[in-house]
């Protein structure tokens, strides 16, 4: 079975639509099909700020979101990757490998760093993509379920992989992005110009799975759309209808063809009533599910005990050899 590595904040407590169609959908069904590994990242989380009880609380609260959105502990490895050490020593290794500049060009650190002010933001946010390269180069995963916003980390983690390798000898895989097109970047429902970001997003245009689904079918029914009136997928002219189509049509099945067919000669308004209850019928679940989770830490701590002791077997092997590669002095 080829295999897969993906990870997620913990920052924000909810997960977004944006995550979880662009990424978590996706890690539920290749868990079938790939011997998978997830983990919550919460090494990436503390490159900003972050309020350590609340970072506690988001971690477990993460997995529980991750279970109730179908990952099951018997068919992936689900872990926390500061519980496995080996992440931040191989990072340090391929930090020494990227060049400054390499580094410089990286956009979401780019965004990030203008958004928080350049001399606020740290240094573990700059080199966050080169501990994204450890995460996904531990494992020697072939492939990389993300949203589009990752794929120039992606990119980086091929150009190290090559790099160690040629000059220390075959030693990772080369990971390739795997990137739905259709949900590739789901947008902003007050903007549709932008993506969809916990960071970025106004509340509003901002769609928490974990929201009252009273406040979700309020933000559906309110998402900005354009002054024509015909229901169609044009995502240059009509990116606020073509965004409210997409979400439709991955929450349903239903193609975008038939819903444009579906949806001939109708307003707006239809579309956003029926997009609100199939999302009302998709986060109520959902809430459910987390909560149970999050009502019994002790089985929620357990499996991710027993993750993290999968993880581990793989990217200590992993580990040892890149050490051993690089010339470090093997510890008796
Ligand atoms: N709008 C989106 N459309 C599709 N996929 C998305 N992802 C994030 N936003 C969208 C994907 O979600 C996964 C988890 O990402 P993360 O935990 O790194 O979160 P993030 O990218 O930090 O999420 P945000 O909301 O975009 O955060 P900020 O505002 O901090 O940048 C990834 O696979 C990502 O591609």
């Amino acid at each position: 079975r080829p295999r897969v590595l993906s990870g997620i904040q913990p920052t924000a407590g909810s997960f977004h639509l944006g995550n979880y169609l662009g990424a978590v959908r996706q890690w539920v069904a290749l868990q079938e099909t790939h011997d998978a590994f997830y983990m919550v990242v919460d090494l990436h989380a503390i490159t900003v700020p972050q309020d350590p009880k609340e970072l506690r609380a988001n971690t477990r609260l993460a997995a529980a979101q991750l279970l109730a959105a179908g990952l099951d502990p018997e068919r992936c490895t689900l872990f926390v990757q500061s519980h496995v050490p080996e992440h931040a020593q191989l990072a340090w290794v391929m930090n020494c490998l990227t060049g400054f500049g390499e580094a410089s060009r990286m956009t979401q650190f780019k965004d990030k760093a203008a958004r928080q002010g350049a001399d606020r933001a740290s240094v573990g946010l700059f080199t966050y993509p080169i501990l994204q390269v450890a995460d996904i180069l531990l494992y020697q995963a072939h492939e990389v379920p993300v949203g589009e916003d990752q794929r120039q980390h992606i990119e980086l983690t091929r150009d190290l992989a090559e790099r160690f390798n040629g000059r220390f000898g075959e030693t990772f895989t080369l990971p390739k992005a795997y990137i739905l097109k259709e949900t590739a970047k789901i947008y902003d429902l007050q903007d549709p110009s932008v993506k969809m970001s916990k960071s970025a997003s106004t509340p509003k245009g901002l769609i928490n799975l974990l929201d009252e689904p009273k406040t979700t079918a309020k933000k559906v029914k309110s998402a900005v759309t354009d002054t024509d009136t015909v229901i169609r997928y044009d995502v240059e002219n009509k990116p606020g209808i073509s965004n409210l189509l997409t979400i439709h049509s991955t929450l349903t099945g239903t193609s975008i063809a038939d819903l444009e067919r579906q949806y001939e000669g109708k307003m707006y308004g239809a579309l956003k009533t029926d997009l609100a209850e199939i999302m009302v019928d998709f986060v109520t679940p959902f809430r459910e599910r987390t909560q149970q989770y999050l009502d019994d830490p002790e089985t929620l701590d357990s499996i991710l005990a027993k993750g993290a002791e999968k993880a581990r077997a793989v990217a200590a092997e992993t580990l040892a050899h890149a050490y051993d590669r690089v010339g470090f002095l093997p510890a008796k």
